[in-house]
C-alpha cells in the first residue's frame, strides 16, 4: 500500500482523486502497478492489470491493493469492480472508502461476488494525498486550480499595462495544456473587457520535441466562463459554442453553477480580482504559479488585499510533489505546484516534512476574521466585486 500511495502521487490533480494500484500474485510477488493520470484515463486497477498483462503475468488468483475503493460505476471509462472481478482477482485491499454518490459500493459488489475485500489500510494517508478533492467534492464544487504567471516581484502587468508576455512559451505551452485538461477556465469580466482573452486550449509553438507532439493533435476545449456582472461585448473573442458568463460575485455561487453543468475541474487564470476572490472564499485547491525571471518593480499587483493584516495571518502554501514536483523549470521560467497549508491537510503524519507549524496552527477561521477586518474599508477581493484594485489594467499575460 505505502508502494501504491506512492505511485498515486505521481497523477495529476483535478476532478479526479490520485489513486495507485499494486496487483500481487497469490504469492504474494509483484505482478503489475499503475496509477490514474487524470480524468478520462484508465483507473489505477485497470492500469495495473494492463501492466501486469503486458508483463505476461496473469492475475488470476491474486490480489488488488489499491489506494482508493474500486468505482462501480461506468464513468468516462467503465467500472473497476467489474475489471478486477473479470480478472479473476481474489482479494482487494483498499485504503480509503469511495463516498461519491456515483462511483460508491465496489467493495460491497466484489464481496457479493465472493472476493475478498479489506477497506482502511493506511486511510489516513490516502485521504490526506487527496484533502482538497475530497473537500471539493463534499461541498459538491468542482476542484479548483488558480494559474498565475507573473514577474520576480509577483506583478502581472507592467506599470503602462503591457502584460504580454511576461513568462516565455515553455510555460505558457504548460498552461495550454492545463486548459485542455480541465472541464472549464475561468476568468473575470475585468480581464475579458481589458484583454479580450479566447480562453481556449492552444498548442504554443515550443522548440523542443514534446512541444512539437502536443501541437500535432487539436486540444480538448474547456468551458470559456466568465465571472461577474458587466456585460460581455457580443464581439468578444471569449463568444462562442461553450461560453458561459456568471453573473455573480460570488464564489460558491459560481461554483455551484459550473457544478450544475457538469464541470468537476476548473482552472482560474484571471485576473488578480478574480484570484483574491477565491483566495478569500477558501476556495483554491491548487495553484500553479509560473514565475519569470523579470523583474518590473511596478505594475498590477498578482494579487489585490486579501485580508492579512499580519504575517501569522497570510495565505500559505505548502509545495506539492504531485504530477511530477513541485518545482520545474521551463525555459526561463520556473512553475511551482502548491497547496494550500491550514485547511485540515497538513499537521499530516506522512514524514515527507512538508508540515508548517505556523499555518497548522493559524485556521480558516482566522483567515475570514482577518479578511472581514479589512473588508470594511473595501480593499478586501472579497466576493462583493470582481473588479480588481486597479481596474483599467490589463490584468492578466494571458490570449
Ligand atoms: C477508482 N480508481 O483510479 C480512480 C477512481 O469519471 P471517471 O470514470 O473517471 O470516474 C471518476 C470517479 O471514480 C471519481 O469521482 C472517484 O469516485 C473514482 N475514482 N476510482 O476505482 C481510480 N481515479
Ligand atoms: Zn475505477
Amino acid at each position: 500500500m505505502e508502494h501504491a500511495l506512492e505511485l498515486a502521487a505521481q497523477g495529476v490533480r483535478g476532478a479526479n482523486p490520485l489513486v495507485g494500484a499494486v496487483v500481487l500474485s497469490p504469492e504474494g510477488q509483484v505482478l503489475g502497478s499503475g496509477y490514474h493520470r487524470g480524468a478520462g484515463t484508465p483507473h489505477a486497477e485497470v492500469a495495473a492489470l494492463a501492466d501486469a498483462r503486458s508483463r505476461g503475468a496473469d492475475p488470476t488468483g491474486g490480489t488488488m491493493v489499491v489506494t482508493l475503493e474500486p468505482c462501480n460505476h461506468q464513468g468516462r471509462t467503465g467500472p473497476c469492480s467489474a475489471a478486477i472481478a473479470e480478472a479473476g482477482i481474489r482479494r482487494v485491499v483498499f485504503a480509503a472508502s469511495d463516498r461519491t454518490a456515483q462511483a460508491a459500493g465496489g467493495a460491497r459488489w466484489l464481496r457479493d461476488r465472493g472476493v475478498e475485500t479489506d477497506g482502511g489500510l493506511r486511510q489516513a494517508q490516502s485521504e490526506h494525498l487527496n484533502a482538497r478533492w475530497l473537500r471539493a467534492t463534499a461541498e459538491s464544487r468542482p476542484f479548483v486550480t488558480l494559474k498565475t504567471a507573473s514577474s520576480l516581484d509577483g506583478r502581472v502587468a507592467a506599470a503602462d499595462g503591457t502584460s504580454q508576455w511576461i513568462t516565455g512559451n515553455k510555460a505558457r505551452a504548460d498552461g495550454h495544456a492545463i486548459r485542455a485538461r480541465v472541464d472549464a477556465v475561468l476568468a473575470g469580466t475585468g480581464t475579458v473587457l481589458a484583454d479580450n482573452p479566447r480562453l481556449t486550449a492552444r498548442p504554443v509553438p515550443t522548440d523542443d520535441a514534446a512541444g512539437a507532439a502536443a501541437g500535432s493533435t487539436p486540444p480538448a476545449q474547456p468551458l470559456r466562463a466568465v465571472m461577474g456582472l458587466r456585460p460581455v461585448p457580443q464581439d468578444a473573442a471569449v463568444r462562442g459554442p461553450g461560453f458561459l458568463q456568471l453573473a455573480t460575485h460570488d464564489v460558491p455561487t459560481a461554483l455551484a453553477e459550473l457544478h450544475g453543468r457538469g464541470v468537476r475541474h476548473v482552472l482560474v487564470e484571471g485576473g488578480p480580482g478574480i484570484a483574491g476572490a477565491f483566495l478569500a472564499a477558501g476556495a483554491v485547491d491548487e495553484l500553479v504559479s509560473y514565475i519569470a525571471p523579470v523583474v518590473l518593480g511596478e505594475g498590477t499587483p498578482m494579487f489585490p488585499p486579501v485580508g492579512v493584516p499580519t504575517l501569522a495571518a497570510a495565505h500559505r502554501w505548502i509545495p506539492d510533489p504531485a504530477g511530477g514536483g513541485a518545482v520545474t523549470q521551463l525555459g526561463p521560467d520556473v512553475r511551482l505546484r502548491l497547496r494550500p497549508a491550514g485547511d485540515g491537510n497538513d499537521g499530516d503524519n506522512d514524514n515527507d516534512g512538508d508540515d508548517d507549524p505556523a499555518a497548522a496552527g493559524r485556521t480558516a477561521v482566522d483567515r475570514t476574521a482577518a479578511a472581514s477586518n479589512t473588508s470594511a474599508s473595501n480593499t478586501t477581493a472579497g466576493m462583493t466585486t470582481d473588479t480588481p484594485a486597479t481596474p483599467s489594467a490589463p490584468q492578466h499575460n494571458q490570449e
